[in-house]
């Protein structure tokens, strides 16, 4: 291909998915722009550690380590043949066009391919005493403990489901923190019943099963079936109230909690490029479409990793890859057919794992649902559950009973965070409240900018836009 028919190409996202997507456009000979807001490549699962520390990838990725080294590696080696910019937020697509953001300058690029491999985010649910310092996401307590390499405080509980809750806490205790407790959502029956599937991927189910049984081998207080009621103190954490399985009320004295129930995609982006969404039963929200070799319905635009669906990042490697051999394919240069169906057979075996992994952990709707009416839900705009449930009961079943209808009555999912943090359990308190089921109460639809951005680039947008 003349260097003049190849297409301007971009990838959003330098984490797994990002980086072997740009592999195998790079080996096809072109020369794709790589995006990421981080400082430093490597995403979620492998992210690097900022200049000046020098912990070895075995006590910062533990097992993943040498999965770590081969895609840090598989990134450096496309230096000079990618143009890669750290640092930048996409905060909106356009025609052809992203909009970013760098050290607080805003710069427009142009594409004709665009991969969004812009991974995931913690699903919260709101418990009272949740927007106290020292309650972050069981991902937000990780990145401090892989990037700062300090952690959320001295005693610890973790709160949620899902694989990253006990992962997590392995990795608190061994850096040494007081893990006062692991409190699972999700039974013990939820996770034996959902074993044979898990087989599908033996060797990350050996894994989840050692960090389980090492916390409770080294007395780690682990609960299951249970549920949060309260965070307490006063300007920090104290304690956490909840209830075991038979329904008694506890307490744990902790000085910090870590939060979640399992991930959800970061699909704004995608939203805002126009691809359209459909609700998932699985995951209990709105996920792109995008079919198994990374095709969206807009030409051009092709999506990878756990932006799309939650997989994990080996999945999130393959399909990066995939979506690259779809693109190459798709501007009529030959692909390599063997390497391709590879990949299908082994997207296809982990999503037997995915969904067994579900399974063990899946989502408390009625945790979600029943968020107390005191308590804040949108912590950005400071609005309770009780707010929304009003608006439910007046002016949304009036009109349109749906979550952007929600969104403008009450203020729910306008912040800061655009709903990305209270959206999941606001739109479970709405379809309670409604008496409706999940999808009926529709999807908050993704604004610009996705994230905040300093208000004169804005200002700049306008001024360019007007001047043309
Ligand atoms: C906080 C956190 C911790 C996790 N830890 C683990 C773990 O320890 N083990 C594990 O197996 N899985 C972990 N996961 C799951 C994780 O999602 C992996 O499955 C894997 O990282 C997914 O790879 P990916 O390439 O799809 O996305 P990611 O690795 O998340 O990479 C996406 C990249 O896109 C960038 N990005 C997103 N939006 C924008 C934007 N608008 N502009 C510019 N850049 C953008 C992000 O900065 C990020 O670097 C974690 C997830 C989270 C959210």
């Amino acid at each position: 291909m003349r260097d003049s028919d190849k297409p301007r190409v971009a990838i959003v996202g330098a984490g797994p998915a990002g980086t072997r997507a740009a592999e195998v456009l790079v080996a096809a000979g072109l020369h794709p722009v790589v995006i990421d807001e981080a400082a430093a490549n490597g995403g979620r699962v492998y992210q690097r550690q900022p200049a000046g520390f020098s912990r070895t990838p075995e006590t910062l990725y533990g097992f993943e380590a040498k999965k770590a080294r081969a895609v840090h590696g598989a990134f450096d080696a496309l230096s000079g043949r990618i143009d890669y910019r750290p640092g930048t937020l996409v905060w909106n697509i356009g025609q052809g066009q992203l909009d970013l953001m760098r050290d607080g300058d805003y710069d427009r690029l142009a594409y004709d391919r665009l991969i969004l491999a812009t991974g995931a985010m913690d699903r919260v649910i709101p418990l009272p005493g949740w927007t106290l310092p020292g309650v972050t996401t069981l991902g937000g307590a990780q990145v401090a403990l892989k990037a700062q390499g300090v952690g959320i405080g001295r005693r610890v509980a973790f709160v949620g489901t899902g694989p990253l809750l006990f992962l997590v806490a392995y990795q608190y205790a061994k850096a040494g923190a007081n893990v006062a407790l692991v409190l699972d959502t999700a039974t013990f029956g939820d996770k034996a019943s959902a074993t044979p599937g898990l087989l599908n991927a033996p060797k990350t189910f050996a894994k989840g099963v050692y960090y389980y049984g090492w916390l409770r081998s080294h007395s780690v207080r682990v609960v299951e079936g249970a549920a949060p009621c309260a965070i307490s103190g006063e300007r920090g954490v104290t304690a956490l109230a909840w209830r075991d399985a038979k329904g008694v009320e506890q307490e744990t004295a902790c000085d910090a909690v870590a939060v979640g129930w399992g991930l959800k995609p970061e699909t704004q982006l995608a939203d805002l490029a126009g691809v359209p969404f459909a609700y998932s039963e699985r995951q209990r929200g709105w996920l792109p479409q995008v079919d198994a070799t990374g095709r969206t319905p807009l030409e051009g635009v092709y999506m990878a990793g756990d932006g799309v669906r939650i997989g994990g990042a080996d999945v999130a490697e393959l399909a990066g890859a995939r979506a690259g051999w779809s693109l190459l394919e798709d501007i009529g240069v030959a692909v390599n057919r063997t390497a391709i169906a590879r990949i299908d057979r082994a997207l296809a075996r982990e999503d037997r794992f995915r969904r067994a992994v579900e399974k063990a952990g899946p989502f408390p709707v009625d945790l979600a649902a029943g968020v107390a009416d005191e308590t804040v839900l949108c912590r950005c705009e400071r609005i309770t559950a009780g707010e929304l449930r009003a608006t439910a009961r007046e002016e949304v079943r009036l009109a349109a009973p749906e979550v952007n209808r929600a969104k403008a009555f009450t203020r729910v999912g306008m912040g800061r965070c655009q709903g990305r943090v209270c959206g999941p359990a606001g739109a479970e308190v709405l379809a309670a409240a409604l008496g409706c089921a999940l999808p009926e109460v529709g999807r908050l639809r993704g604004q610009s900018p996705v994230k905040p951005i300093p208000i004169r680039a804005d200002a700049d947008v306008v001024l360019k836009a007007k001047a043309s």
